[in-house]
């Protein structure tokens, strides 16, 4: 038996945006308006206005979690419903009371609520107004509304988080177009990854400044650990690249308070270095987190570029690299992504060995599957046996890592139940429990029961 720590996280993790649905219509967040104006690009033209219900059905979604064993969730609050009146940070009494009735239900299932800020889901109003992550004033703003949840929140939530996945942000709003606003350009990029690593500092300086009993907070990152082709110095430097790029950038200011010198030295001589100051350097060093959060799905496997750099007009990260297709590997076809179970251990290393060894949990980690109905059994389950299978070599592999003395304390897999996911809508499913979204029924599959007997064993076989 791999048995855990004690008093291990064993949960799910979710966000507002993907699960609430729009319960208030004052603002709309990037994607409620991406959704307005383009809905073709949305899978199915499903978008977020229903999501899973969860604002109308939390305290029965709430008791099937725990009756899968969770003792822990993440979700997050959203900046475009709490807040009314987004210039002074007045907030929408529904939405206070709605989170509040959240939080309380969380904890009367004997659940630890982990809640995080900022899950892609920008006001659309401070994108139009300001330029959205480009612009201070944003940070200032979100400082703003981070210190108002503290407040009226924290008597209840020991464990918090920053920003979910800010990479995501910079590559999808700004490089890559996967997420609206759709725009290409790298100096924008680079400056909005400083802006979001400051805005995290800024948000923590202000929690310690409450000094709020026993609570904690951290940041949830997309660590996608590369690995290089070949011994090949030309697929190693490429390797090098892609880890500052893609982990370093925001990895070494979240656990050491500044960034990598040999990023700055890079994008220097590219001339696309952010804007900086001594007194955010400072706020920077002096605001790190106390813990992790960990979201893994797939391995970054990268080879020297066939275009030289130099030869390459605009700049762009990746113009460093070229992905690397492993012969043999094993992919979730669905997703396209590769299966990896042991980059989870080689995460633990890391951060035992190079990032002081620092607390941290998994915070996502799972695969989204086409059309599960196609395993349903005659009772109506869905029969995930591949999830289970998925979980399980995950988790072994994690286990590996804490027996050779990572600092893990917990497991959230993505997502309790099947949730709304950005364009992609509700073409992948993750969940333990899976949603009928025409009728917002919600049935256990396989894998929660199975999820439920790794938690009452603290461990597997
Ligand atoms: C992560 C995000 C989640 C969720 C997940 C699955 O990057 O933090 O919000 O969307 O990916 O994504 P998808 O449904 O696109 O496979």
């Amino acid at each position: 038996m791999k048995k855990f720590p004690e008093n291990f996280w064993w949960g799910a993790a979710t966000s507002g945006p993907q699960s609430e649905g729009r319960f208030n219509k004052k603002h709309a967040n990037v994607f409620d308006y991406h959704f307005e104006i383009e809905p073709e690009k949305f899978y199915d033209h499903v978008g977020p206005d229903v999501a899973s219900n969860f604002y109308n059905s939390y305290q029965a979604d709430l008791k099937m979690m725990r009756s899968i064993g969770m003792n822990s969730l993440r979700t997050s609050i959203q900046w475009s419903r709490l807040i009314d009146d987004l210039e002074t940070n007045t907030v929408n009494e529904e939405a206070v009371a709605f989170y509040n009735n959240v939080i309380d239900a969380i904890i009367a299932e004997k659940m630890t609520p982990v809640i995080n800020l900022h899950h892609f889901d920008l006001p659309v109003e401070l994108y139009q107004k300001y330029g959205g992550w480009e612009s201070e004033k944003v940070v200032e703003l979100y400082v703003g509304f981070a210190q108002k949840c503290f407040e009226l929140f924290g008597d209840r939530v020991k464990f918090w988080t920053t920003h979910n996945e800010p990479m995501v942000v910079v590559e999808g709003q700004y490089l890559f177009q996967f997420h609206y606003p759709n725009i290409v350009d790298s100096k924008k990029a680079v400056q909005v990854a400083y802006n979001l690593n400051l805005a995290s500092a800024k948000a923590i300086q202000a929690f310690r400044k409450l000094a709020l009993k026993d609570a904690q907070i951290g940041i949830v990152l997309n660590l996608t650990p590369t690995y290089a082709a070949s011994d090949d110095p030309k697929d190693q430097e490429a390797a090098r690249i892609a880890e500052l790029w893609n982990n370093k950038m925001f990895l070494e200011p979240a656990v050491y308070g500044h960034f990598p010198a040999e990023l700055e030295e890079l994008l220097t001589k590219d001339k696309v270095l952010w804007e900086t100051n001594d007194v955010e350097k400072e706020i920077l060093k002096n605001n790190t987190v106390d813990f992790l959060g960990v979201n893994y799905y797939h391995p970054n496997r990268v080879k020297a570029p066939e275009i030289a750099p130099d030869s390459v007009g605009d700049w762009m990260p990746d113009r460093y690299y070229d992905a690397y297709d492993l012969p043999g590997r094993r992919v979730n076809l669905d997703r396209g992504w590769e299966i990896y179970p042991q980059a989870l251990y080689d995460i633990a290393l890391d951060l035992k060995e190079n990032y002081r060894n620092i607390p941290w949990y998994v915070s996502e980690n799972g695969m989204g599957v086409s059309n599960e109905e196609r395993f349903k059994n005659s009772s109506g389950m869905i029969e995930d046996n591949y999830r289970i299978d998925f979980v399980r070599e995950h988790l072994s592999w994690l286990h590996k890592g804490i027996m050779a003395g990572s600092n893990c304390f917990g497991y959230h897999m993505w997502t309790p139940i099947d949730c709304w996911s950005w364009l992609n809508a509700y073409k992948n499913r993750y969940g333990f429990i899976s949603n009928d979204i025409h009728t917002q029924l919600k049935t256990i599959k396989k894998s929660g029961y199975w999820f439920k007997e790794v938690v009452s064993q603290n461990g597997l076989e």
